[in-house]
């Protein structure tokens, strides 16, 4: 492990696109509320994208900013990826630019990784979590499908598509992230990391709906790839149970 890497515990990763009306709130509840060392990786995909400006005044107050360009194709997954490649912390956290997590919840799962937790997940579906506004398709596909994932899948969270969620970096040496639409690559990592043996935990967070600036959620073009992963964790634990 290098020198960098003991030094950075956390990195937090921020996709964003046109996010210029919540970034500065989002950096200030962010700064205000993870009382671990961090460092946050705002990804942007373009240099017209409106968050950049407000970013750029940001990182003159908070050093720990790192304003950082897609290196690969445009695109919300592209843009983790870069994420996932550039940071240089032991714990990585994905987060929405758009005010929708909570950051406070970052201190939660912090602990709960250092208790040896590879990937710990923010759940809106447990006592304790919340969600507040959004799709009621959206909220219940999504809860259809965290409830039955620790029945049907065997992994021990009820909140499978949230994309809030704290990876251990070693395992991205393990999994190759094959998923090319939107959020449905935080199930693939998680689906994977279970079946190949890392330890999976979750705690309550209290997910908001944005007021400010546009969603580019595509429910329709990316149901297919989450229905995918979905069925694919089915197939992993029914090979498992017959194999007993
Ligand atoms: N770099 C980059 N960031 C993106 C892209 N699409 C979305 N994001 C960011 O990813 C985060 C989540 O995107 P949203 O559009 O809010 O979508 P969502 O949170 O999945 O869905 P809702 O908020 O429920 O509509 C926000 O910070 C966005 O700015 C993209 O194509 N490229
Ligand atoms: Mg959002």
């Amino acid at each position: 492990m290098s020198k960098r890497i003991n030094k950075i515990y956390l990195s937090v990763i921020v996709p964003v696109y046109n996010e210029g009306t919540n970034i500065t709130k989002f950096i200030y509840g962010l700064e205000s509320s993870v009382n671990i060392k961090h460092e946050v990786l705002i990804i942007y995909d373009f240099d017209e994208d409106n968050t950049m400006p407000v970013v750029k005044r940001l990182k003159r107050k908070f050093k720990n900013i790192k304003l950082i360009k897609n290196i690969f194709e445009s695109g919300l997954i592209n843009a983790c990826k870069t994420g996932f490649k550039k940071a240089n912390g032991n714990f990585l956290v994905v987060m929405s630019g758009d005010l929708a997590d909570e950051p406070k919840t970052i201190n939660k799962m912090y602990e709960l990784a250092k208790k040896g937790y590879d990937i710990v997940c923010a759940t809106r579906y447990s006592k304790g979590g919340k969600q507040l506004g959004g799709s009621l398709v959206k909220t219940y596909l999504s809860k259809f499908a965290g409830l039955t994932t620790p029945i049907l899948l065997g992994i021990p969270t009820s909140d499978l598509t949230n994309g809030f969620k704290m990876y251990n970096r070693k395992i991205f040496k393990k999994i190759k992230i094959e998923s090319q639409g939107g959020w449905e690559f935080t199930m693939e990592i998680l689906i994977k990391a279970h079946f190949l043996g890392f330890k999976i935990t979750e705690t309550p967070s209290t997910w908001y709906e944005r007021t400010l600036g546009k969603s580019k959620f595509k429910l329709l073009k990316w149901l297919p790839k989450y229905i995918y992963w979905y069925f694919w964790g089915i197939s992993q634990r029914s090979k498992l149970l017959l194999n007993r």
